[in-house]
């Protein structure tokens, strides 16, 4: 897939701090100790509708992480998959009469402008599922006994893996609702575990498939984003991220998956919080969804909604409203006041604070604090306007030139 391109990265001084992330799998922060390269994996999206805000904060939370491993002298090797192929994508091809492949080109195409407006890194590799079939199907043969025919569709036994539930650690009650909830087929006859999630699909006629050693059909879901990380970050990578909405099954059964063949999958599972808007999760399914593209469209700019997004901590659920943009707008006034004064506050010790906020998993809102008592601070120093717009643009994306 075509990725977007990146946005400048001007230098600091020193260098940032080891990054302490909290963990789902083991509800603990836990500071995360890259190699010279650090490993990301941050699932993509399902193009068949537009980049929300919700999928925004997602990607700008592991953005966040993904400069403030750079501050701290690590190459980042991050890679996101497409799921351009999977039951909701068809599902609103048929309703809509568009083409599948068409509806997943424009979806994709305009989330990489979004991306590129918000000033969102790119990840190194961008590999939809359709050009990852031949990984997942080579995977698939390795999973060997773990998987299992099902009049003609294979499923992976959770059983089979004993590591099984401790990525999101969640009760075996809980597990059967989040799977039925979350696209699974619990009350499948034939199943070994209600748990048991789908590898390969055979084909369904008035769909599209590939051919494979267990017949034409398409991959599952979960096992899209294992054989993809397998393949270009190799296990264990350091971070899996996403919403935490992908905790159960997906980030499960994916680590699942790599268990049974290589023994590891992700050194951590890093989840952020569910944006909603009028006290629902924003949804595609709950049609209360707030497009990037129509900020976009309307003129709105991106640090100010990158800015109004990361004044709530990544982990925490939070609402969007039209307040949160305007405070954010009038936060942003002042510190573009702040940084185009002829001298300001020392910002030497801006930069500690927001390297230390940062890494302290990803305190945004604590760098936002900093940031506003400096802007807030007469100065002398001649210097500081200047450190601190480079400050706010290296490590928090938001650009104060208008
Ligand atoms: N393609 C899969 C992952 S392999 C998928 O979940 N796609 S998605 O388009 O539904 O979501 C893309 C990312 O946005 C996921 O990390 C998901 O957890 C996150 N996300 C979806 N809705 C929200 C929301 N309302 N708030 C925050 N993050 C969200
Ligand atoms: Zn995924």
């Amino acid at each position: 897939m075509r990725v977007w391109s990146a946005p400048d990265l001007p230098a600091l001084p020193g260098t940032g701090l080891p990054v302490r992330l909290y963990d789902t799998a083991t509800a603990s922060p836990r500071t995360v100790e890259p190699g010279p390269t650090a490993s990301m994996y941050v699932c993509g999206i399902t193009p068949y509708d537009a980049t929300h805000l919700g999928h925004a904060a997602t990607y700008l939370a592991f953005d966040l992480l993904n400069r403030a491993w750079r501050d701290a002298g690590h190459g980042v090797a991050y890679v996101q998959n497409v799921t351009d192929i999977d039951d909701p994508l068809l599902e609103r091809a048929t309703e809509t009469g568009e083409n599948w492949r068409a509806l997943a080109d424009r979806e994709t195409e305009l989330f990489t402008e979004d991306m590129a407006w918000l000033r969102v890194l790119p990840p190194d590799r961008y590999i939809g599922a359709v050009e990852a079939i031949p990984l997942i199907v080579s995977l698939i043969q390795r999973m060997e006994s773990s998987v299992y025919d099902v009049d003609g569709d294979l499923y992976f036994s959770v059983r089979s893996d004993p590591a099984f539930g401790s990525v999101a650690g969640l009760s075996e009650r809980q597990m059967h609702e989040l799977f039925a909830e979350r696209g699974g087929d619990p009350d499948r006859p034939g199943k070994k575990d209600p748990l048991d999630p789908v590898v390969w699909q055979r084909a369904r006629p008035g769909e599209p498939s590939w051919d494979s050693p267990f017949g034409a059909g398409r991959p599952g879901w979960h096992v899209e984003c294992t054989a993809i990380a397998m393949e270009h970050l190799g296990v264990p990578f350091d971070v899996q991220g996403g919403g935490n909405d992908l905790a159960f099954p997906h980030h499960e059964m994916s680590a699942s998956h790599a268990h049974v063949v290589a023994g590891s999958f992700a050194t951590a599972y890093v989840h952020a919080g569910m944006v909603g808007f009028d006290g629902e999760k924003m949804s595609k399914s709950l049609g209360n969804l707030v497009f990037v593209s129509k900020l976009r469209h309307e003129g709105v700019e991106p640090a100010a909604v990158r800015l109004a997004l990361l004044a709530t901590h990544y982990r925490a659920d939070r609402e969007w409203s039209q307040d949160v943009l305007t405070t954010a707008q009038q936060r942003m006034e002042r510190w573009r006041a702040a940084a185009a004064a002829p001298a300001g506050a020392d910002a030497s010790r801006l930069l500690a604070a927001v390297r230390e906020r940062l890494a302290d998993d990803l305190d945004s809102p604590g760098a936002l604090a900093a940031v506003d008592e400096w802007a807030a601070t007469p100065g002398a120093d001649p210097d500081a306007p200047g450190l601190a717009t480079r400050v706010i643009d290296t490590l928090l994306g938001i650009s104060l030139a208008k």
